[in-house]
């Protein structure tokens, strides 16, 4: 399972409904062109918090169907209402998932006990292996190096995906627990957390900019540090502007500009606007 996974987009259409033959696109797109190791289906890039369950478990079967066995997947399933985390975990074990993964519960502000609660309840009920996602900026949760190493006592929690600047944490991770695999989640911090051995990365930029993702990657593990730190740079570089220019539709302005049917995002988040399109079509030009 080490590797880098595409945090994969979902293309709507202009009513919010999944746009099959656009995800198709993308799925194909992320193994054939940015040719990752896998994809992380109904992260927070593919808008999951956004969606139906219907919708989400459409999304599994779409990419199920498209990526076949060609690269690994994981399915994020973490839900506030645990009896549908449940559910679309089994869903996803069914169709094939090679790993699970599940976000930590969020909005109310659950202590450490209903955390490891929530974990314990989704692997009881699937034969599956499990990935955390700790994204403690959109979360509000944040855990420490014991918390991590209490949900970690379940072997079937094999992993960490850890979107966070906390390197000193990463590190005491890594260290304490090198069995587990530890993804890193900011791809603007991909060699930082590479220097530190992650075990690989999962990012929603790998949509576009998956190849130097790998030279990033690949670099760092071979000790070939200036190297990896030029291609962190222009990848920065890219980064930056798709932030200000927003995050999933610039990818997706990109990806459109590429010939790839990314469409629509979810209601509340906005769509490019006429002016938004045009400065992603030179972002594409100028970085890719
Ligand atoms: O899954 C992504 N996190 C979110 C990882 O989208 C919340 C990252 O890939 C970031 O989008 C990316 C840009 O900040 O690093």
């Amino acid at each position: 399972m080490r590797g880098l996974y595409t945090a994969l987009m979902c293309s709507f259409d202009e009513n919010g409904n999944v746009n099959e033959k656009g995800l198709r696109e993308i799925v194909r797109h992320n193994i054939d062109v940015q040719q990752v190791d896998g994809l992380y289906v109904n992260g927070s890039t593919g808008e999951n918090f956004l969606i139906s369950k219907e919708q989400k478990k459409q999304i599994f079967d779409i990419v199920k169907n498209e990526a076949g066995d060609d690269v690994k997947l994981i399915a994020q399933v973490g839900a506030l209402n645990l009896d549908e985390a449940v559910e679309l975990a089994k869903y996803a074990t069914e169709l094939g998932y090679n790993a699970i993964s599940a976000v930590t519960p969020f909005y109310y502000k659950f202590d450490f006990d209903e955390i490891k609660d929530y974990y314990n309840t989704i692997l009881d009920n699937v034969d599956n292996d499990l990935i955390i996602y700790s994204i403690p900026a959109l979360t509000g949760v944040n855990m420490n190096l014991e918390q991590f190493g209490e949900l970690f006592k379940n072997d079937k929690v094999i992993g960490v995906k850890f979107t966070a600047p906390d390197f000193f944490l990463l590190e005491r991770i890594r260290h304490a627990f090198p069995d587990k695999l530890i993804y890193s989640g900011f791809d603007e911090m991909l060699l930082s957390a590479s220097v530190l051995n992650v075990d690989g990365a999962i990012g929603s930029t790998f949509n576009v900019n998956g190849r130097r993702a790998r030279q990033i990657f690949e670099l760092a593990q071979n000790g070939q540090i200036d190297e990896a730190r030029k291609i962190q740079k222009v990848t920065n570089d890219l980064i930056a502007e798709i932030l200000d220019n927003g995050l999933y539709p610039t990818i997706k302005g990109i990806l459109k500009h590429k010939g790839v049917d990314a469409g629509y995002c979810r209601k509340p988040l906005k769509s490019l606007d006429q002016e938004g399109v045009t400065r992603a079509q030179e972002i594409a030009e100028k970085h890719l």
